[in-house]
């Protein structure tokens, strides 16, 4: 078996998705997630021009090899354009192995460790009113864990809560901005404001709802020490991504000062960038996605390493995980044993009819379905109709017109 041709598509239903199609000389293909927000082209760009021509030739059968060639050939490694680029072809070999196989890709990872899958949403509202109708909404469709996000007194737009209430679940839509929108930030404002917004969301919706909040990076290590800690009466299911973690020895102070769990690594692409988190269990659930860490082969390695460490996995899943990155987190999820819980948002109308797929979402749960390979097919048709637009994440500022960490 070899490969014959390695297609990268853009389409846009919504937001901007990159997509790697590879098919080999028996017309078996496989699909890959490519998608960096706000970024794509890059990706685009590292595929068509650095990677596809290759790949053609080679055995599809030879994941770790072509993966090792990919990560070790290009010297320069990390990084999210090259992991993103990387994670697609890996992706795409899954899908033609399990194919072949006839198989649902979590058969090749070990089979099913669990009956379903269990996911949180995402609920915000710039006021408490805004955010209970949201929990509500959440709920209704199914979601059994929440994370909450809410708007700060003084503050215009931040991060998870958008002026515009018909915005999907708050998502961090870079969609529909050519140029980066400024947001305002105000840690003290936050830090002063969140505790009251969980002590009003425990007396509404009780003490027993899963809740998660994200800090989006924006705190320093003392900053965030003192929220897990004024957080711990609520009895958080995590606080996430709680400072900048390229600073790894940070969380050491963090956890020191408090026992409110702590979720990070959403921005992380390789296995060192948690190194120190793991060794030291200074975090308890690992927020890598497969679009993101290079694929499947590198993220079951840190699974199985955090693993060692009583760490769970919570895979990455906005609306900027395309549907083929997402099925293939399904697939990790049904199947590892240290699975912890997978962020899952939802897609808009025309995304699910661009990329139709076995998975499955009922009761709050996925299931990736029995389809062979990962369970998606890519409408080219309807993916051209959905054009490129450029499109960027906002920027963060302080008052004084300071860039924060976004
Ligand atoms: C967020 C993301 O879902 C999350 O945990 O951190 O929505 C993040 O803002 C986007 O993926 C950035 O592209
Ligand atoms: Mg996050």
């Amino acid at each position: 078996m070899k490969i014959v041709d390695a297609s990268v598509v853009v389409t846009s239903p919504g937001r901007n998705f990159v997509t790697l199609r590879i098919t080999t000389d028996d017309g078996v293909t496989g699909l890959g997630d490519a998608t960096l927000n706000g970024r794509e082209l890059a990706v685009v760009s590292y595929l068509r021009d650095h990677v596809a021509p290759l790949l053609i030739g080679l055995d599809p059968h030879k994941i770790e090899d072509t993966w090792q060639s990919l990560y070790r050939g290009a010297y320069w490694r990390r990084g999210p354009v090259t992991m993103a680029a990387i994670a697609a072809v890996d992706v795409a070999l899954w899908d033609i192995k399990a194919k072949v196989a006839n198989l649902p890709l979590y058969q090749l990872l070990g089979g099913a460790s669990r009956d379903r899958v269990r996911t949180y949403g995402h609920a915000n509202g710039r006021d408490l009113p805004e955010l209970f109708d949201s929990v509500r909404e959440r709920m209704a469709q199914g979601y059994q864990s929440i994370r909450i996000q809410t708007g700060v007194p003084g503050l215009k737009r931040v991060y998870g809560v958008h002026g515009e209430p018909e915005v999907l679940q708050g998502l961090e839509r870079a969609d529909g901005h050519p140029r980066p929108l400024v947001e305002d930030w105000d840690t003290g404002a936050y830090l002063r404001h969140t505790p009251s917004v969980f002590e009003a969301v425990r007396n509404e919706f009780g003490p027993d709802l899963p809740l998660l909040h994200d800090s989006h990076h924006r705190l320093s290590p003392i900053q965030a020490a003192r929220l897990g800690k004024d957080l711990e009466p609520y009895d958080l299911f995590w606080l996430e991504d709680c400072t900048p973690a390229e600073n790894q020895e940070g969380l050491r102070l963090v956890r020191s000062k408090t026992t409110t769990p702590l979720a990070i690594g959403e921005v992380f692409n390789t296995i060192h960038d948690f190194r120190t988190l793991v060794n030291e269990q200074l975090i308890d659930y690992v927020r890598a996605a497969v679009t993101h860490f290079g694929g499947v082969s590198p993220l079951k390695k840190l699974f199985d390493f955090a693993a060692q460490q009583q760490i769970k996995t919570a895979i990455h899943g906005p609306e900027d995980i395309s549907p083929v990155g997402m099925a293939a987190a399904i697939h990790m999820d049904l199947a590892v044993h240290n699975f912890g819980i997978q962020e899952y948002a939802g897609y808009t109308p025309a995304t699910e009819e661009v990329f139709r797929h076995a998975f499955t979402f009922t009761d709050g749960h996925l299931h990736p379905g029995e389809a062979p390979g990962i369970g998606v097919e890519l409408d080219d048709e309807l993916a051209a109709a959905h054009p490129y637009a450029p499109a960027y994440l906002p920027v963060n500022r302080l008052a004084d017109g300071t860039v924060h960490d976004w």
